[in-house]
């Protein structure tokens, strides 16, 4: 049989096979080609020769729109950041971390307030009424009741997309959701400590047949900052922006400078003082990082 080579996505790596999807929506068993020198990502697009009905060779790994490292994924276009109404109770500083992340990779965040079924814990009601009305992209969600999954799918269409978000935030169960099957594993929050129980433990995208394609993956609750130098690292809070024009220095951090128009917009209740809070503890830690690195 003459072998043909194909254009492919990477759905998974299972040991030592990756999964790479064709335009026609098959699925290939693949092993990797010996010359193939770089590491292959989830999300990679790929050339792969087609051997059998279902394998295949991995030939090549095509140049990456992005890379993420935790969770380690490729060219992924929209990043889900989901947290819990309560039962975790969402994290601010998580979700304010994670935006940063996500516009540092040059991602299109969507902040997912899921298990809208409970009531709300405190941190949800500042959560709530901050973000949506600062401009991010909010959504409400109950992947028991079928809440907000229509909106969801309708912003997965066309794109690669991530879940990511603290353990029993209910990421999994939103993909269970949205691929209408239960079949990926989900765990009760301990009620003893009310946390999740790190049920996850890859990253895998699932093709959407409304179009697109989402990836699950662990949960997770610490996150390094990247080296990013404080004089850019201010430019990534995009709530903040059209106060910077009052900061009387260009080259303002919204840290300890005079006149300031961004601690103005916080003393002024235009923008949150939680969020500010968590600016400058991330900003702290760039500018730590900028004295090891010098
Ligand atoms: N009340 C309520 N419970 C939910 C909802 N979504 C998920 N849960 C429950 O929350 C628990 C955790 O859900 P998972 O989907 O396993 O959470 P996860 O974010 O995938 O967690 P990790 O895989 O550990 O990162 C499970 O018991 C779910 O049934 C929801 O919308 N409402
Ligand atoms: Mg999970
Ligand atoms: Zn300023």
């Amino acid at each position: 049989m003459e072998s043909k080579k194909t254009e492919g996505l990477v759905l998974k790596k299972y040991s030592g096979f990756y999964y790479v999807q064709d335009e026609k929506q098959n699925v290939y068993e693949c092993k990797l080609r010996g010359k193939v020198k770089s590491q292959v990502f989830t999300g990679d697009k790929v050339i792969f020769t087609v051997l059998g009905e279902n394998e295949g060779v991995l030939e090549k790994v095509l140049p990456r729109e992005n890379e993420l490292y935790r969770p380690k994924i490729a060219n992924v276009s929209r990043a889900f950041i989901v947290m819990a109404n309560d039962q975790p109770a969402p994290s601010l500083s998580l979700l304010d971390r994670l935006l940063f992340l996500t516009h540092y990779n040059r991602i299109l965040p969507y902040i997912i307030l899921n298990k809208c079924d409970l009531k709300a814990h405190k941190n949800a009601v500042l959560l709530k009424g901050y973000y949506p009305k600062a401009g991010f992209n909010f959504l409400m969600t109950s992947a028991i009741q079928g809440t907000g999954i229509g909106e969801l799918r309708d912003a997965i269409r066309g794109q690669v997309a991530v879940l990511a978000g603290p353990s029993g935030a209910g990421k999994s169960s939103l993909l269970n959701v949205l691929i209408g099957a239960k079949n990926i594993e989900t765990q009760e929050v301990s009620r003893k400590i009310g946390r999740g129980r790190h049920t996850t433990r890859h990253v895998e995208l699932y093709p959407l047949e409304s179009g697109g394609a989402v990836a699950d993956t662990p949960g997770f609750s610490i996150l390094d900052m990247p080296p990013v130098r404080s004089g850019d690292f201010k430019f990534y809070f995009p709530d903040f922006l059209p106060f910077m024009e009052r900061c009387r220095f260009g080259d303002c951090l919204h840290y300890r400078e005079r006149d300031c128009g961004v601690r103005e917009a916080v003393d002024a209740g235009m923008i949150a003082g939680f969020r500010y809070n968590n600016y400058i503890s991330m900003l702290e830690e760039v500018l730590e990082n900028e004295r090891c690195y010098k």
